[in-house]
């Protein structure tokens, strides 16, 4: 079995046995939760990062939704060693962890991230049988149960945008959805690790109506996209999800909203698609640099506004 890094996109195994060394390792900081199983049986494991009551507030947050944006993973990943490591070094991070739950969920959809390690790099969808015997999976971020099957996604299962067979009906959405239901009154953040189109994307996305809170939700856009910007001048634009980048039904951030979690967010990953997918190992440190403060920042604006 490989040795985990942090430089390097690590394969589900390796991703499997560091979350349960870190749980171990840093057992009054980190907590791993197992939500349910995959299609393919595997266990889906949230990392609890935080000493806050679990009834204290809290930001989920997942990453690897969809399968080939490998560097969604790693950001997650990234995310859970600077939280860890900043606890004890940084004063900043230890109010903020003393505060607030992180949930995080460093691969949503296990099944197809094995199936781009093994068989093809660059699947997106879950990996369930469908009605077509000659395609598998559903779109995960457009089989949630908002607004299903509407605009920005297809009844097609051969498409890429597959909306399913019914809304919740991949068990990967469906575990992430109850996950969320059971700690609703804990959860003040929604946010949704993708790649790549450099955005900060906030609802609605299955319509181009204007999100109740629009205003905040991109004042805080903005600041965070500014810390992003402070460290390596990565360009990120930001507004609602619809207009922004393409409008899409059934998403996990319009969905995480509608339940009353006025922080939704997605965000969009480098590049802007010199390398798309395939961004190089090389890019690790620094996006996931960039995207820790943009992060930080929604963090601790979540933490002073919620009561
Ligand atoms: O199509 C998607 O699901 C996202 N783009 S990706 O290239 N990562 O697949 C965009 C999602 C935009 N919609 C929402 N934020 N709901
Ligand atoms: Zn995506």
């Amino acid at each position: 079995s490989k040795k985990h890094s942090y430089m390097k996109y690590n394969d589900w195994e390796t991703i499997a046995k560091w979350m349960s060394t870190m749980a171990s390792k840093h057992s009054d900081l980190v907590s791993q939760l197992k939500i349910g199983e995959t299609y393919e049986g595997r266990p889906m494991y949230v990392l609890r990062v935080g000493q806050s009551s679990p009834a204290g507030p809290a930001i989920f947050m997942d990453c690897g939704i969809h399968a080939r944006e490998w560097i969604s993973p790693a950001f997650c990943q990234w995310f859970v060693r600077e939280l860890v490591s900043g606890y004890s070094k940084d004063e900043e991070t230890k109010k903020l962890l003393t505060n607030l739950n992180f949930y995080i969920l460093p691969v949503l959809n296990v099944d197809g991230y094995v199936h781009t390690w093994t068989k093809d790099r660059m699947w997106r969808k879950s990996r369930s049988p469908t009605s077509d015997c000659n395609c598998f999976g559903a779109d995960l971020n457009r089989n949630f149960n908002i607004s299903w099957c509407d605009i920005g996604a297809s009844d097609e299962p051969c498409s890429e945008i597959y909306c399913g067979e019914s809304a919740q009906s991949e068990i990967e959405a469906l575990n992430v959805a109850n996950f969320i239901l059971s700690n609703l009154k804990s959860i003040k953040a929604y946010i949704s690790i993708h790649a790549y189109a450099q955005m900060i994307l906030y609802p609605y996305s299955y319509t181009y109506d204007l999100a109740p809170n629009t205003k905040e939700l991109d004042e805080i856009s903005k600041g965070a996209a500014s810390k992003l910007y402070s460290l390596y001048k990565t360009e990120y634009v930001y507004g609602p999800s619809a207009s922004t980048i393409y409008p899409t039904s059934g998403s996990s951030d319009d969905w995480a909203y509608s339940q009353g979690i006025q922080y939704s967010f997605t965000l969009e990953l480098r590049d802007t698609g010199d390398y798309g997918f395939l961004l190089p190992e090389k890019q690790i440190k620094s996006t996931c640099k960039e995207t820790t403060a943009a992060i930080i920042y929604i963090a601790n604006y979540v933490l002073s506004h919620s009561t």
